[in-house]
């Protein structure tokens, strides 16, 4: 099997859970300031031009979270539930995509990737990233205020999805220093080295 990645948020989360499984992936770097995604080739992967990609003999899939959880039914983990905790999961990876993420990954644009190709921050895409981030992440502090994990017990792609901005807190300015919860629980995924450190250590 074959992992497509490059060092940035979205590939992060299929890295790490490559890692954190054990999975048997040979991780393949695609060097997205040299445009190498929007080659015939990698197009023929993923049409999106984006990465993570995992190919699986003929089978290919994109898409980070259900990388994840492919991965997790290769390796035959609980990581991807398949009892009544699999709802809760889909659950919280729907919310994370279109709210909490889906903010903490615009600021992380805005404030790292543009400055990268010489652009600037849009200060309003900022301020309006920065409100709506506060604003969900209440509701995720809230959640996690007696829970060591997203959902039940033990961690699952919805932890790894839900987290995906929260390495870059410091370097993307990301507000959520109030959220003690959220941090908490952060700095325990952070326990694992495969969160911790989930790109080959060659590339970096
Ligand atoms: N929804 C996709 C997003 C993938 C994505 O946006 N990947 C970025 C890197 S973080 C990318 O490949 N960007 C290159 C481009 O758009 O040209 C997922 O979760 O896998």
């Amino acid at each position: 099997m074959k992992l497509f990645y490059c060092e940035t948020l979205n590939p992060r989360k299929a890295c790490a859970a490559a890692r954190f499984l054990n999975a048997d992936v040979e991780f393949v770097r695609i060097d997205l300031g040299r445009g190498e995604q929007k080659a015939a080739e990698f197009l023929a992967l993923n049409p999106n031009g984006k990465v993570p990609v995992l190919q699986d003999g003929e089978k290919t899939l994109w898409e980070a979270n259900a990388i994840m959880c492919r991965l997790s039914d290769i390796v035959g983990a609980d990581f991807w539930p398949h009892d009544e905790r699999q709802i809760d999961v889909m659950r919280w990876l729907s919310w994370d995509a279109n709210h909490f993420t889906r903010y903490g990954a615009e600021l992380w644009f805005e404030k790292e990737i543009k400055p990268l190709f010489g652009q600037a921050p849009d200060r309003k895409v900022v301020e309006d990233a920065e409100n709506n981030l506060r604003l969900y992440a209440r509701v995720l502090n809230d959640h996690l205020a007696e829970r060591r994990y997203v959902v039940a017990e033990s961690v699952s792609v919805a932890d790894f999805a839900l987290a995906a901005a929260l390495p870059y807190a410091a370097s993307s300015q990301l507000p959520l220093d109030e959220f003690g919860h959220i941090m908490q629980w952060h700095d325990r995924l952070n326990e694992l080295e495969a969160w911790r450190e989930p790109f080959p250590v060659s590339d970096r």
